[in-house]
């Protein structure tokens, strides 16, 4: 939706300031895309169990600096398309996060510890 509306204020743009502005905004705007997705919230935790059924993990996890949380234990939705048959009890693992529906966070990647 917010796309869609940029999309046609670049093209207003366009119109009324000619080619060479529209580009250049474009390009501003691209870049902050791209650093608000390597900027998703991260952290590293503990998996204390796994819901299949929920799709969900209880984990507890260090602090996620770009959320201001502190560490706690806590559930998580995890999003659809990561396998939890991966997850384990008991597994050390880095995490990155997004907002679902709602503004509750899921996790969005997740991988083993370093
Ligand atoms: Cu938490």
């Amino acid at each position: 939706m917010q796309f869609s509306r940029w999309v046609a204020a670049a093209a207003g743009a366009l119109a009324l300031f000619g080619p060479t502005v529209a580009v250049q905004h474009a390009t501003a705007e691209t870049s902050r895309i791209v650093v608000a997705q390597q900027d998703k919230p991260s952290g590293s935790g503990t998996i204390n169990s796994v819901d299949a059924a929920g799709h969900k993990v209880n984990m507890t996890h260090g602090p996620v600096a770009a959320l201001k949380w502190p560490g706690m234990t806590m559930d998580f939705p995890v999003a659809a398309d990561i396998d939890l048959k991966a997850l384990k009890p008991g597994a050390k693992v880095g995490f990155t996060l997004k907002q679902a529906g709602g503004g509750m966070y899921e996790i969005d990647s997740i991988k083993p510890a370093q």
